[in-house]
């Protein structure tokens, strides 16, 4: 397949490439677009050496796939143009996740709705994240409701976000000088902010809204009632949440941890007595979503479940997940096969 990165000098546009690399994608040409000021660098890449190009339309015409990672608004000025020139095409923004014709997928969850869409969103981090575990324990048990409070490392706000808390904590720690914040909007560093995106009419931000809209839509379940408050903390790349749910039939902590354990891009870590818990120190770097600290939740009786999950924000929430998308593209999955 002729693939094309786009965005490819950001910290997700960077992941795609190895991810690519390591998961054997049947790539027959690899193209990196980014904005002029990074065209003509050349980087490795697992495919061998590759010219960054600076992105046209005109330029991405050719790629039988095309893996965005940018902004909203440029997915939403450049996207359709290259659908209609036949390119399939993976975005990792929100521009087109919550559009009826438009299929939002985890695949572990919700593969079958790619068909033969050409568009296909990818989640927030957050929700990929929180779906991957949940769905499995919809399916076993029911869900009645969902209380998620996350815990989101720098790298949800991209290499930038990283690159500012790498700064702010050297400022501290070395300088002993409070920092000013930039990418945030509130220094991170030794410090936790209750705000991720814009605050919306109803009191949540932007970022919940789009945990209980996103994950409604990938799992089916519309009515579902969830609520989710997101919190960016001094964390590099992996996002944790403390999740809540009550479910529809009686649930305990052993058959949960049963079904998690089968559950495709999950990993139980789940020793308390021996130290053992999802960490974003353990989850940096791994493809599966870490779910431990489960445990029977009293306020829902016989139907309560709380647990702790950790996921790689540049994987699971982002890279990862796209390439996963591409690998059940039917013209892909009919090379594998
Ligand atoms: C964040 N979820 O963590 C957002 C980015 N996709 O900021």
């Amino acid at each position: 397949m002729r693939v094309g990165i786009v965005g490819a000098t950001g910290a997700v546009g960077r992941e795609l490439v190895d991810v690519l690399g390591r998961r054997a994608f049947p790539v027959t040409s690899l193209r990196l677009f980014a904005s002029a000021r990074s065209a003509g660098t050349t980087v490795k890449t697992p495919f061998g050496p590759t010219t960054i190009e600076a992105f046209s339309d005109a330029a991405v015409r050719d790629l039988d796939i095309a893996l965005l990672a940018v902004s909203g608004d440029f997915a939403k000025a450049h996207a359709p143009a290259m659908v209609a020139a036949g390119v399939t095409v993976i975005d990792n923004s929100s521009a087109f996740r919550l559009q009826d014709d438009v299929p939002l997928v985890v695949p572990e969850v919700n593969a079958a709705a790619i068909g033969g869409a050409r568009l296909i969103a990818n989640p927030n981090c957050t929700t990929a994240i929180l779906v991957v575990a949940l769905e499995p324990l919809r399916q076993a048990f029911g869900l009645k409701r969902v209380i998620v409070s996350t815990y989101q490392a720098a790298s949800g706000a991209g290499a930038e976000g990283m690159a500012e808390l790498e700064r702010e904590s050297r400022r501290v720690l070395v300088e002993g000088v409070k920092p000013e914040a930039d990418v945030f909007r509130w220094p991170l560093a030794f410090n936790v902010i209750p705000q991720i995106d814009a605050f919306q009419a109803n009191g949540y931000t932007r970022e919940e809204m789009k945990v209980v809209w996103e994950s409604q839509k990938i799992m089916g379940a519309a009515d579902l009632p969830i609520s989710c408050t997101a919190v960016r903390i001094p964390t590099m790349r992996v996002h944790a949440e403390a999740v809540t749910i009550e479910t529809e039939r009686p649930v305990t902590p052993d058959a949960a941890r049963e079904v998690l354990r089968r559950a495709a891009g999950v990993k139980v870590v789940d020793d308390p007595a021996q130290g053992l818990y999802p960490m974003p120190i353990n989850a940096t770097g791994q493809d599966d979503v870490e779910a431990g600290r489960i445990r029977a939740n009293p306020v829902f009786g016989d139907c309560g479940l709380d647990f702790f999950l950790c996921g790689d924000q540049l994987l699971k929430g982002a890279a990862l997940n796209a390439v996963q998308i591409a690998e059940r593209l039917p013209a892909v999955a009919r090379k594998a096969a």
